[in-house]
Order: C-alpha cells, then sequence, then structure tokens
C-alpha cells in the first residue's frame, strides 16, 4: 500500500500498533478531516469534536485565517533559526505583549517546554534578584497538578503513570495541596528560599478542579508578601478557553472591550501555549514584564524552532481570531448554558454525580469507582452518537469543544450527552 493511498480506520489503528509507540490509549476512532466543531473519520462519519485536542483548537478546525497566516508564511520564509532576525518575530511579541499586558515575551514551541522555560526563568530571577543562593531555589507546586512531560516536569508529579522508573528525579520543588491557602501560606513562612509558586488556575487533567473563589488572588497576595513570583500555567486555561482571555482574568470580561489587559490577578510569568496557535503549528510562550525577564542574556535559553516566522504568523492570526469573533464572552455564556442543562438532567439521571467548570472547560463526575470502565464505556457510547470526548483519570469525563460553537450546536451536544447518559443509568 502507498503511504498516501486510502485508508480504513482499521488499517490505520493496525500500522500505529505495529510501527508506533504505545504512549497513548486512544479512543478507537481514526479522524482525517476537520473543520470548526466538527472532524470526521476515514469512514465519514462526521463528530462534534468535545475534546478540541486537549483545548488547544479553541478558534475551531483548520480555521481560515490561521491556515491561510501558515500556509503563506511557510511559502515566504519558514525558520531562519535565532542566529539571524526575521521580520514576524518581533510583530508577534509586540502584538502578544500588548495582549496579555507584559513587556516581554520569550518563544518557545510546546508547553512543556514553556514550563521548563519557567522554572529556569523564575531560578535565575531568585539568584540574581532575590539574593538566594545558588542552587538553594525552591518552587512550590500543587498536588495533582499536570505542567507537562519532560524529565522535571515528572519530577514533581504525583501521576505515578507519568513518573515512575523516570527518575532520578530534579530536586528544588515544594508540593503543598491545591486550593489551600494556609498550605501555601506556611510553606512559604517555613521556606525562605522559596522562588516561585507554579499554579494551574484550573487543574484541567485532575479533572477540571475549579479552585476556591478567592484561591487566586489569595495565592498571588501571599507570593507578593514573601516577594515569591506567582507562575500561572495558562496553557489548557488560556486563550479564552475558560469564558476570559485568561482564566487569571477572574471576573474581568473583556466582553467591554476596555479590558485593561490587566487579569484580576495578574501573573509574575505567564505560561502560554496550545490555543496560541489555534492547534495549527506548536507555538508557546513564556510572558513577564522587564524585571523578571532581563535576567535572562544571550546563550542562556532558546530553541531552534522557538519563534520561527511561521509560529509568530500563526500566533498573530490566532489571537486575533480570539478577539475579532469574541470567542472569550462565546465561551462564557455557552459554557453558563451547558452547566445549566446539565444541572437540569443531573438530578434524574443516576450515572453522573455533578458538573464543573469555567467557561467551556468543563466536565462530569461519573458515579462509578475510579478504576471502573464506565466513563470509558460511555464516551465509547458518545463515539458511536457523534460527539468525541475523553476520560481524563477515571470517572471524570472532560468536555471542551472549540470556542466557536453555536448555541444550537452546544444544546445538539447536550442533547447527545444527555440521551447517552440515560442509555448507562440504572435508576
Ligand atoms: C499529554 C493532559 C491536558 C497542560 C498544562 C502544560 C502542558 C499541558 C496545564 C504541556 C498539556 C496535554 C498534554 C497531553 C494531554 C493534555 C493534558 F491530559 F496531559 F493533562 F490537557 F490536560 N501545562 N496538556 O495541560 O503542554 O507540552 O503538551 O504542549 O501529554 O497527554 P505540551
Amino acid at each position: 500500500m502507498s503511504v498516501l493511498e486510502r485508508i480504513t480506520s482499521e488499517d490505520a489503528i493496525a500500522l500505529e500498533d505495529k510501527y508506533g509507540a504505545h504512549n497513548y490509549h486512544p479512543l478507537p476512532v481514526v479522524l482525517s478531516r476537520g473543520k470548526g466543531v466538527h472532524v470526521w473519520d476515514v469512514e465519514g462519519k462526521q463528530y462534534y469534536d468535545f475534546l478540541s485536542a486537549y483545548s488547544a483548537v479553541n478558534q475551531g478546525h483548520c480555521h481560515p485565517k490561521i491556515v491561510g497566516a501558515m500556509t503563506d508564511q511557510a511559502q515566504t520564509l519558514s525558520l531562519t533559526s535565532r542566529a539571524f532576525y526575521n521580520d514576524m518575530l518581533g510583530r508577534y511579541e509586540h502584538y502578544a505583549t500588548n495582549t496579555f499586558g507584559y513587556d516581554k515575551l520569550l518563544p518557545m514551541n510546546t508547553g512543556a517546554e514553556a514550563v521548563e522555560t519557567a522554572l529556569k526563568l523564575c531560578r535565575k530571577w531568585a539568584y540574581e534578584k532575590k539574593g538566594i543562593a545558588e542552587n538553594d531555589a525552591q518552587i512550590v507546586v500543587c498536588e495533582n497538578n499536570f505542567h507537562g512531560r519532560t524529565t522535571t516536569i515528572i519530577s514533581f508529579s504525583n501521576d505515578p503513570v507519568a513518573r515512575t522508573n523516570f527518575g532520578p528525579y530534579t530536586q528544588g520543588f515544594l508540593k503543598i495541596e491545591y486550593d489551600n491557602l494556609e498550605a501555601l501560606e506556611r510553606t512559604l513562612e517555613e521556606h525562605p528560599n522559596v522562588a516561585g509558586f507554579l499554579v494551574e488556575p484550573i487543574q484541567g487533567e485532575a479533572g477540571v478542579y475549579v479552585p476556591s473563589d478567592g484561591y487566586l488572588a489569595g495565592a498571588k497576595a501571599l507570593c507578593e508578601k514573601h516577594n515569591v513570583l506567582f507562575i500561572a500555567d495558562e496553557v489548557q486555561t488560556g486563550i479564552a478557553r475558560t469564558g476570559r482571555l485568561l482564566a487569571t482574568c477572574g471576573d474581568c470580561s473583556c466582553a467591554d472591550k476596555h479590558c485593561s489587559g490587566v487579569p484580576e490577578v495578574k501573573a509574575d510569568i505567564l505560561i502560554l501555549g496550545k490555543a496560541l496557535s489555534g492547534g495549527a503549528y506548536p507555538v508557546s510562550a513564556v510572558l513577564a514584564n522587564d524585571t523578571i525577564m532581563e535576567v535572562i542574556k544571550p546563550g542562556n535559553h532558546g530553541s531552534t524552532f522557538g519563534g520561527n516566522p511561521i509560529a509568530a504568523a500563526v500566533g498573530i492570526a490566532a489571537l486575533e481570531v480570539i478577539k475579532d469573533e469574541n470567542l472569550a464572552q462565546n465561551a462564557f455564556e455557552l459554557g453558563e448554558l451547558f452547566r445549566e442543562e446539565m444541572n437540569k438532567f443531573i438530578p434524574n439521571c443516576s450515572v453522573v454525580n455533578a458538573v464543573r467548570g469555567r467557561g467551556l472547560l468543563n466536565a462530569i463526575l461519573i458515579n462509578d469507582t475510579e478504576d471502573s470502565s464506565t466513563a470509558w464505556d460511555i464516551c465509547m457510547a458518545l463515539k458511536e452518537n457523534g460527539l468525541l470526548a475523553k476520560p481524563t483519570h477515571g470517572n471524570i469525563i472532560r468536555f471542551a469543544p472549540p470556542l466557536v460553537m453555536t448555541k444550537d450546536e452546544l444544546l445538539d451536544c447536550v442533547s447527545i450527552i444527555t440521551r447517552t447518559l440515560q442509555q448507562f443509568d440504572n435508576q
């Protein structure tokens, strides 16, 4: 069979099974096309995409403006390395720093690279600005975190599947309970060498765990009190996913078009990825003000593809789509509608305990044990009914459609979800 000949789902799965590392366990669906909120499998069946490539495709699959920017730039100048300047990077950095309200941006490619970059930046700031003795810096992280899969990042993970047998582990991290300000305060008081606090504004992989009101603001205040950098990992929650430009925007709404660009809780270091490119191309970034970013000098950090012209062109287009199509407000309104509809349904369905989330980052808690296959079985039934979603941990199913969804499409999806859940209702 030639590599580009038409292929069946069965053949595609068999090829991956034989020739690909088994580092994922995908739902048995083979996608070959995507547009907006829909994807199609190789047999031509249409699905609503309720995962959005883990919130990377916020702007919808194959958005014409983003694809156009990518293809135009790819036919003009794709990669120069940072050994030379190019005419796109500075324009992207200017546009993105203005969008999020920071002095500077350090461009990378994947979310994990951006997290690693933020950790290095925080440590260097601690030694050169805070005066912590070299190699003594500590960074506080939260239990049940997910920040990527590099060796350093999994060193502070407590997910045994992500961490076991990848040692020896990187030192310099203190772990505390998420959504617990007393734990953070106690740790900052007991450890004078804390350089930063790395936190997800909503813990996505942990099961869309939304912290208590005031948690992020309280954590930022404690960081200010102890001269510790507040580092927000908005790789998954950023770029309008939670109904605001950033999850750290809190109740501040861009809808009034007068957004000051200063989130309710302004991170000292902001980490972005995924939908920063609309899912078209690997684009991630670390943003900070000069007093922090200036510790990075030539030769301290970089990457071959970081800040390449295509990434820059795609990044500008992806952010313009978010603003032009008012996707934060749409995510806010459709998220409210989704949770409202699900909360009407849940009392009459024994298989679901609750729904939680912000904007269009939501999850339902399945009424079964973590090790049960119920959540998986429900996702398999959803697939048969034309909607793709996947469990996070055990008995939690994440629902995260592209933010370009219309109200009618969302209500159609609610109908598919509730109809499917009723198939599992054992009342
Ligand atoms: C997988 C999870 C989601 C992230 C946050 C950094 C990164 C991620 C908050 C790293 C990436 C992805 C990775 C992907 C599945 C997905 C995921 F299930 F792993 F945890 F979304 F919740 N910070 N999340 O969510 O970004 O290097 O991947 O670009 O690894 O299976 P990346």
